[in-house]
């Protein structure tokens, strides 16, 4: 079949290339290159490398049409997918021709690439792992959708002032985005509030939910798939003419904004319950939208419900779409008229559910009160629900009443609230933590309760990163230097082939091109002396993660330093980068302190050359992609037990940083496959945490015991630094919930080994070799085919 109907294929030679550029200049932004703006230039390109995606793309739909698969649907309430640029130049086969076609016309490629805005819909982790899933989705064949919610503002942009973070809202799509399809004729409605009349629910506020995707190219292969995310738009009929003609024109358009405001922002946390009805409502929104879409879709080839579950698996990623569970009830029980039993049966054949999380605060509760009043007739599903759940609880474990009451999908103290991880592990088939440890902790603790009443139902599948986004792109030169080592490019499609750089340790040339390498990302970076040792500590301010215990080892080698320069050995600039949640006030606390403390060391002469610490405003995709590949450390030093998985470490393992860090999250894994010589292990382990946390912990006394500590604490509180961060040391002193103290020595110590350790660049070289070598298990690729053999059960279907 000839999907394009006749119309001539795009070229591939530069002068093809070139007048797809003059035509979408002149047809489609209006103008021409003698008046064109370098924003026209921009979009121009976006839409002339687009087009060769569509092909693929049209190809793609087409083979899933024919096939009627099982499909995978990824429902996320972020996407942190990064610069879109770069990304569909690579995967378009156009890396080369789009610069050259550019120059030719007069542009200037690197300006023209400046202004490929990052969509930051997502805040950290478990954002950017749904953008990886979807790459390797795509990459290896399988018919998949995302889902996500098309926010106007995304993460906030971080700015600092007098060291502060201020946070600024991030309009990413202020010029339009030329990625995006729109489709607006595939909007959906949804309802809020209202009452159970007679007939069933009578929705008392109605908004429209618009889609538009951008497309997800699978590398290597034809497969594209797409993103569909959903914007809200007010129903038409909310424009008041008649206010509006009276003068009141605020009045005129309040429905209207208060519809749209549901896609407004991105809430900026993903571990901590927000309490707010507008994060409630964009949850169920998103759910609402994308089942109906997945309905339509599902019905395109498809008439028999029992059909369901064998055409359709649903992910949920985290507890945001868990409301899905009772909307499909809804749907089925009082729009489609199936039974309960068969609807409940389809449900749990269907959804399955990602937890992201040990932070008891991070499981999401919902008021009672609330859900009921914006969503009252799934309050009365989850009821029921809960009821047959709890039936079964108790008739296998007779006369366990505090059970039943920790199972309950309702908390009942201090005050009702529906429990979102209870109702996802009791509507789902199948439950996965995101790391070994941490699935085994999940079990052990989080949800022992469920895998005791359903130990079948519980798995593990330890993330992974895509290698074509944090390898190829973002360190080209090391790219280019794996592949001769290799002989082959095949390691973007089968990262285990990296194994193969193993020997190459051992080879003295390539280890001083592999040096050269880093040096080369070092030099672009521009912060820091290239010589310096670059010591990251990249993520979300969490105190969990434990910036603070860098930050004291930063002072106490500022101390050392002062004391006795002479003695001071290895150069370090010490990297910290990462956002703070706008109301967690501890986090900016320690932020601010950091920017004191690096002020303090650059003002004094003792430490030029020797110690610097940097702190670039906005870590982002596009940032990580530049700090990555420059880091030789990567500091992986959250509280053994806290951390779920972690993605940023396996990112920085990849590239060939060497890890210090503590036996949590995928640390764990990435030690076991490295190797325990070529990682810097330090600190409490999960269970000598627990306990220590368990008992009668005294953190002061450590501070008592431990001269450097005392000074690194005394000089905070003494105002050393600009008399900024007493708070935080206060906290340290007085609860150090995260166990900062106790890890301290154990962490100081062994950075000193990895000075030692730096000392002898051949070593290191080697050490960061084995390091990449043995990271190809963290490909996201491996990650999906886990899910598929685990959970999915999906096969690939490739377009003709
Ligand atoms: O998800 C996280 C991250 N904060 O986004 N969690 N959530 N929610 C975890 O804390 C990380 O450990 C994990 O790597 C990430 C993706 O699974
Ligand atoms: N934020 C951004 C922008 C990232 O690219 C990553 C990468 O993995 C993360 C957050 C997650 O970092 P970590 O796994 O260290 O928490």
């Amino acid at each position: 079949m000839d999907l394009r109907n006749g119309l001539r294929p795009l070229g591939s030679t530069p002068a093809e290339f070139e007048q797809d550029l003059l035509s979408n200049l002149y047809y489609r932004r209006g103008t021409t290159v003698e008046s064109a703006s370098a924003q026209d230039a921009y979009e121009t390109l976006a839409l002339t490398v687009r087009d060769r995606l569509a092909a693929r793309r049209a190809r793609t739909a087409a083979a899933h049409y024919e096939s009627n698969p099982r499909w995978v649907y990824y429902l996320s309430a972020e996407y942190l997918l990064g610069p879109q640029l770069e990304q569909n130049l690579l995967y378009s086969g156009t890396t080369d021709l789009a610069p050259a076609a550019l120059k030719a016309l007069g542009f200037s490629p690197e300006e023209v690439a400046a202004l490929d805005v990052e969509p930051g819909l997502g805040n950290g982790g478990l954002g950017r792992l749904a953008a990886c899933l979807l790459d390797a989705l795509a990459t290896l064949d399988i018919p998949a959708v995302g889902y996500g919610i098309r926010y106007d503002l995304g993460i906030f942009k971080q700015e600092f002032q007098n060291g502060e973070q201020v946070e600024r809202p991030d309009d990413w799509a202020f010029q339009g985005d030329p990625w995006e399809f729109p489709a607006p004729d595939d909007w959906q409605t949804v309802g809020f509030y209202g009452f159970i009349g007679p007939e069933g629910w009578v929705p008392g506020e109605v908004v429209h939910g618009e889609p538009s995707h951008l497309l997800v190219p699978g590398y290597g292969t034809e497969t594209v798939n797409i993103v569909r995310l959903w914007r809200a738009r007010a129903a038409q009929a909310s424009f008041d003419l008649r206010r509006f003609s009276a003068g009141q024109y605020a009045e005129a358009v309040q429905d209207a904004v208060r519809a749209e405001n549901i896609s407004k922002v991105l809430y900026p946390d993903d571990s901590t319950d927000m309490g707010r009805e507008l994060r409630l409502k964009q949850q169920y929104f998103l759910v609402s939208c994308s089942l109906r879409d997945i309905v339509r879709r599902f019905r395109f080839r498809n008439s028999d419900w029992a059909d369901f579950p064998a055409k359709t698996v649903i992910q949920l990623n985290d507890t945001h779409p868990t409301l899905a569970i009772p909307e499909l009830m809804r749907l089925l029980v009082d729009e489609e008229r199936l039974e309960w039993e068969q609807a409940w049966s389809l449900v749990r054949s269907t959804f399955a559910y990602t937890c992201h999380t040990l932070l008891p605060e991070a499981l999401e509760t919902w008021p009672v009160e609330m859900l009921g009043r914006l969503l009252p007739r799934h309050l009365e599903i989850i009821y029921k629900i809960n009821a047959e759940l709890l039936d079964e609880v108790r008739s296998r474990f007779p006369g366990d009443v505090s059970r039943v009451r920790r199972m309950s999908l309702i908390q009942e103290e201090p005050e009702r609230r529906v429990r979102m991880a209870n109702l996802a592990v009791t509507g789902t088939f199948a439950v996965n933590g995101v790391a070994e440890l941490h699935s085994q902790l999940l079990t052990s603790t989080t949800f022992t309760d469920f895998a005791e009443l359903w130990p079948d139902r519980f798995t593990n599948v330890t993330n992974g990163v895509s290698p074509r986004r944090f390898v190829r792109l973002a360190n080209p030169g090391l790219s280019t230097l794996i592949t001769s080592g290799l002989g082959s490019d095949a390691w973007l499609r089968d990262l285990s082939l990296l194994s193969g750089l193993a020997p190459l340790a051992d080879d003295a040339t390539f280890r001083s091109q592999w040096r050269a390498e880093k040096r080369r990302a070092k030099a672009a970076l521009g912060l820091g002396d290239p010589g310096a040792m670059l010591d990251v500590m990249i993520k979300r301010f969490h105190e969990y993660k434990r910036q603070q215990l860098k930050l004291l080892h930063v002072i106490t080698l500022y101390h050392r330093l002062r004391s006795n320069p002479g003695a001071f050995g290895v150069p370090r600039t010490v990297l910290f980068g990462g956002k703070a949640a706008p109301a967690y006030y501890a986090a900016k606390s320690i932020i601010r302190l950091i920017n004191a403390v690096s002020a303090t060391i650059a003002a004094d002469p003792v430490s030029s050359g020797l110690l610097r610490v940097v702190f670039p405003a906005n870590y982002n995709v596009t940032l990580a992609e530049k700090i990555i590949p420059a880091a030789d450390l990567s500091e992986q030093i959250s509280m053994a037990g806290k951390e779920a998985s972690g993605t940023g470490n396996m990112k920085l393992a990849l590239n060939g940083a060497i890890t210090i860090g503590t036996l949590d999250g995928a640390n764990v894994e990435i030690r076991d496959r490295v190797g325990a010589d070529n990682f810097f292990l330090f600190g409490l382990d999960t269970p000598a945490a627990a306990a220590l946390r368990a008992s009668d912990y005294r953190p002061r006394s450590v501070y008592d015991a431990d001269d450097e500590l005392r000074a690194a604490l005394d000089a905070i509180l003494g105002g050393a630094f600009g008399g900024v961060g007493q708070d935080v040391a206060q906290s340290l002193l007085d609860r150090d919930e995260y166990l900062t103290l106790a890890d301290y020595r154990s962490y100081v110590d062994k950075q000193d080994e990895v000075s030692a350790a730096w000392q002898d660049q051949e070593q290191w070289t080697r050490m960061s070799i084995l390091n990449t070598a043995n990271s190809g298990f963290f490909s996201a690729d491996r990650t999906v085919a886990d899910y598929l053999s685990r959970i999915w059960h999906a096969t690939p279907v490739r377009p003709a």
